[in-house]
């Protein structure tokens, strides 16, 4: 067989499973919202394709049973106006049933999708070209934290986002959790949902927003209530000191370089905010807003030159010697 044919029927023939499962599909729900979601999309489906078949089926008739044309066509004939008008009427009323009781379908799921619960965990998510800033916030400031691009909950709990935006519009769309929703500067949205499932769930932009769009992707992590109070304490830390030379080094270097002014590394002297906050960067998953996985190679190349890694993105290139990096990136991995 040709190659291209082959791949031609190998596309054809897992091309329509291949969006059903796994970390990013609304056809595979993991949380309350997004069950209800595909539950709504399932009843349109099928309203849809029953009309679409039913049409179908009478064309089909009319078309096999079409009559020889008739020699007056403006004629009247009185019995057959008589049937076409009740069957133009009953069409009608079908009709606007079907749309009211579609209508009805959509609402009464969008009461259950933004459905409110007082007793949610609040998290502030901040969209930025092209990355997101999660803020855990809690009454005392001792509870209070930011991290980047990953947003760890535990299961079973409803979790709300309030969603704001520091430069342009961004869309926000976990599809395994629930539906999307814009961030907006100087507007708060709101959205919640509950995980009903340990896993990793993938998000990303859904709105276009500039050069890096694409690489503006996160994570949700569901985690055992349990196992989530502890990463969440941990979280609450300040970074851990360096007690090596060469992590002692990196961590003057990250002031010395210029680092400092765009990250935050709680405990220390570094306090910009106009990049990720870097507190616990080493314990994160990826770098780079999913773009890439963190392992010492990727942090390093990105260190090295982010504007090749993603081009655009408002980290400018750092003029470093190969030793100044090679310590800065050994603290970076410390901060777990
Ligand atoms: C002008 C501000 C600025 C400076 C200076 C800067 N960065 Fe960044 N940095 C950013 C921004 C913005 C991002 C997010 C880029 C993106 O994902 O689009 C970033 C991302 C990162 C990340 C990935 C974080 C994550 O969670 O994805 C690391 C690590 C990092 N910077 C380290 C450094 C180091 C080390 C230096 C000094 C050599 C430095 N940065 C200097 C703005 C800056
Ligand atoms: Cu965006």
């Amino acid at each position: 067989m040709q190659v291209w044919v082959r791949m031609v029927l190998v596309l054809y023939t897992t091309w329509p499973f291949a969006a059903c499962a796994g970390q990013q599909s609304a056809l595979d729900p993991q949380g309350f919202q997004s069950e209800q979601i595909r539950y709504t999309l399932f009843i349109f489906l099928a309203v849809a394709a029953i009309v679409w078949a039913a049409v179908v089926i009478v064309l089909g008739l009319g078309m096999l049973r079409r009559k020889r044309s008739i020699d007056q066509p403006l004629d009247l004939h009185q019995p057959f106006e008589e049937r076409t008008g009740r069957v133009i009427l009953g069409l009608g009323i079908a009709t606007t049933v079907i749309v009211l009781g579609l209508s009805f379908v959509s609402y009464a799921g969008q009461r259950t999708v933004f459905a409110k619960d007082e007793n949610a965990l609040t998290l502030k998510i901040i969209g930025h070209q092209w990355w997101w800033e999660v803020r855990y916030e809690a009454d005392s400031p001792h509870q209070s934290f930011v991290t980047a691009n990953e947003i760890r909950i535990p299961t079973g709990k409803p979790v709300k986002l309030e969603l704001e935006s520091a430069d342009v519009i961004h869309s926000f769309w976990v599809p395994s959790l629930t539906g999307k929703m814009d961030l907006i500067t100087g507007q708060k949205n709101e959205l919640q949902f509950t995980a009903k499932n340990v896993g990793v769930y993938r998000g990303q932009c859904a709105e276009f927003c500039g050069l890096q769009h694409a690489h503006m992707a996160f994570a949700v992590i569901a985690l055992p209530p349990d196992e989530f109070g502890r990463w969440r304490d941990h979280e609450n830390q300040s970074a851990s000191s360096p007690a090596d030379p060469l992590g002692k080094r990196g961590q003057a270097l990250f002031q010395a370089r210029g680092c400092a002014l765009c990250h935050n590394i709680s405990g220390t002297l570094a306090g910009g905010q106009l990049g990720p906050d870097l507190t616990h960067i080493g314990s994160r998953t990826t770098i780079a807003a999913g773009t890439l996985p963190n392992t010492p190679g990727t942090l390093g190349a990105w260190i090295a030159d982010p504007q090749h890694i993603k081009p655009g993105n408002l980290m400018p290139k750092m003029p470093l010697q190969s030793d100044e990096l090679i310590a800065i990136l050994h603290y970076l991995e410390q901060l777990k």
